[in-house]
């Protein structure tokens, strides 16, 4: 079999499994392990097309299912400045993945020629692996796929999916972004965040009297456990980490940032003391969210990614407003967000704020659009990035002898928490050391930093149905345009509940819809989410049982 001026040696070896059609989705392919294996071994060949295209620029791979069960799989491709691939490429991709075994290297051909590309041999993959039992082989695979396309490959092993960003960004950008490997990574976001707590020290600041530099943390068994150990290492008694789901149980299992998110409760198992600070990473450690006991109510109480989103944008812009430069910055969330937290950011903190689709791909673009753009899923999945001119803006101001001194402090300062950020990606690691930092900065506990606003109560749910694509969706998904009759009923169940909101969507990343419900309540917003999933079910071809209230 022919690709290009190369052999497709090996594929027999990555034959097709079955026959059911897969898409190249929100987050990559993801499915069961099993059923991956030709997936992957394409996907190899197809980033080293990507490559060539993009006149040799490094293209990442990394195999993860992220927050699914350990048994699923999944594989994104990463573009040079370290976003996701490009849109165009998801149907390539896509393509690729489907055709028949007898025709891959056709279609590899077909592709290389119409996008004019002559040669791959100077096509760079660097790839790398979550911790579940099928990533080592698919990442043979992987390997297989590449060095059959006759490009070159470097494997970094375990690593988080931000890490991987991270790396193909370093590399692509000739190091200026930073080190192109794990100790580069650490060493920079260790030394930003070593800088900014230590300032209180050189200005003799007053002792911090609230904040504790301690928190207890889920790593969900996933490849963020293995790493811990290295960020802690690096941070003395500046925070102490106290690891729980450190890799020794079940990826995901009742456990990590998805589950207290959806579940709105801790990890099974864990003994949370109140007042305590706890985070979940999930299973690829690009989200993370935190949550308490608090000492008074003795309730749970979660702080997600809209509250990570809220405090982090608060800081920046006062920072941003000290530094005397007139740099616009704004938020970006999807429809999950809690309706207190779009209100907080409006009212209170009047930062401009955009909504747009679930995925990465959209908030990220969305961020560009401002000097500093922060975006967070509700999820906690979310960074923040910056703006070449206003990086640029900002490192000559604080060398400028005609601004003064605050102004140049506030533009340094700017500066060191630009670099303990990972622009790349959302990354759970990142989003830790920035929310410490913060908290630290303004000497806040974690019961502070939840005043800020209440969530309204909410409930998600999940339908399954025969085809969720029946399902369509408009206005940055909040309404349903099909099945007709749908939305308006979903209007109707909407209106008897008071401070209610309600949409439905299909999932990119499992074969279900989801359902999403708030209102003043926790009861009304159960009740609320149930109509709304009843009517999803018969309007949209349910399967099984007909949703329930429990
Ligand atoms: P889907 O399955 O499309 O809802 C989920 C998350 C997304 C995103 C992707 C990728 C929710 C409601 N959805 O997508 O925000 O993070 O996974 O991991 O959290
Ligand atoms: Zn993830």
């Amino acid at each position: 079999m022919e690709f290009g001026d190369v052999q497709l040696t090996g594929l027999k070896d990555y034959q097709k499994v079955d026959e059911i059609p897969i898409q190249y989705g929100t987050a990559g392919f993801r499915t069961k392990g099993s059923r991956l294996k030709h997936v992957i071994f394409r996907m190899g060949a197809l980033a080293a097309i990507r490559s060539a295209c993009k006149k040799g620029a490094t293209i990442g791979v990394m195999i993860t299912a992220s927050h699914n069960p350990e048994e699923d799989n999944g594989v994104k491709l990463v573009d040079p400045m370290g976003e996701m691939l490009g849109p165009e490429w998801e149907q390539y991709a896509t393509e690729i993945a489907n055709v028949p075994d007898s025709e891959v290297g056709t279609a590899l051909q077909k592709l290389t020629k119409n996008l004019g590309v002559t040669t791959l041999a100077n096509s760079r993959v660097v790839f790398a692996r979550d911790t579940r039992p099928s990533s080592p082989i698919l990442a043979e695979a992987l390997e297989a796929g590449i060095k059959a396309a006759g490009a070159q490959c470097q494997n970094f092993g375990l690593l988080t999916t931000p890490q991987l960003h991270y790396i193909v960004r370093c590399i692509n950008s000739n190091g200026e972004y930073g080190k192109p490997t794990e100790d580069g990574y650490f060493e920079k976001l260790t030394e930003a965040f070593v800088k900014l707590r230590n300032i209180r020290k050189a200005k003799k600041m007053k002792k911090l009297e609230t904040y504790k530099a301690c928190l207890y943390l889920d790593a969900a068994n996933g490849v963020g456990a293995g790493k811990v150990p290295i960020l802690q290492s690096k941070l003395g008694e500046l925070l102490q980490i106290n690891l729980v789901n450190d890799g020794s149980g079940k990826l995901n299992h009742e456990c990590g940032a998805d589950f207290v998110k959806v579940q709105q409760k801790p990890p099974t198992g864990v003994n949370m003391a109140p007042g305590q600070r706890w985070a979940s990473l999930d299973g690829d450690a690009d989200r993370i969210v935190f949550y308490f006991i608090g000492t008074t109510d003795k309730q749970f109480h979660l702080l997600d990614g809209d509250k990570i989103a809220t405090l982090v944008a608060g800081y920046l812009k006062d920072l941003v407003q000290a530094t005397g430069l007139s740099l616009n910055l704004g938020l970006v969330q999807t429809a999950y967000a809690n309706g207190s937290s779009t209100r907080y950011i409006t009212d209170q903190l009047q930062v401009p704020v955009a909504c747009v689709p679930t995925g990465v791909k959209h908030l990220h673009h969305k961020a560009q659009e401002f000097d500093i753009g922060v975006y967070f899923e509700a999820n906690g999945h979310g960074t923040a990035i910056v703006s070449d001119t206003s990086y640029s803006s900002l490192k000559k101001a604080s060398q400028d002898s005609t601004v003064s001194e605050e102004q140049r402090e506030a533009c340094d300062l700017l500066l060191s928490v630009i670099d303990l950020i990972n622009q790349t990606v959302g990354d759970a690691i990142s989003d830790l050391l920035l929310v410490e930092m913060i908290l630290a900065a303004l000497d806040w506990d974690v019961e502070q930093w939840n005043q800020a606003y209440t969530d309204l109560p909410n409930r998600q749910l999940k339908v399954k149905v025969k085809d969720r694509s029946v399902i369509q969706t408009t206005d940055a998904e909040r309404k349903a345009s099909s099945p007709i009759g749908l939305q308006s009923a979903i209007d109707q169940s909407v209106a008897k509940y008071s401070h209610s909101r309600s949409f439905v969507r299909p999932s990119g990343t499992e074969d279900i819809v989801r359902v999403y419900a708030e209102a003043d309540s926790q009861d009304a917003a159960d009740k609320l989410a149930n109509e709304v999933a009843v009517l999803v079910f018969k309007m949209a071809g349910g399967l099984g049982e007909e949703p329930k209230l429990h």
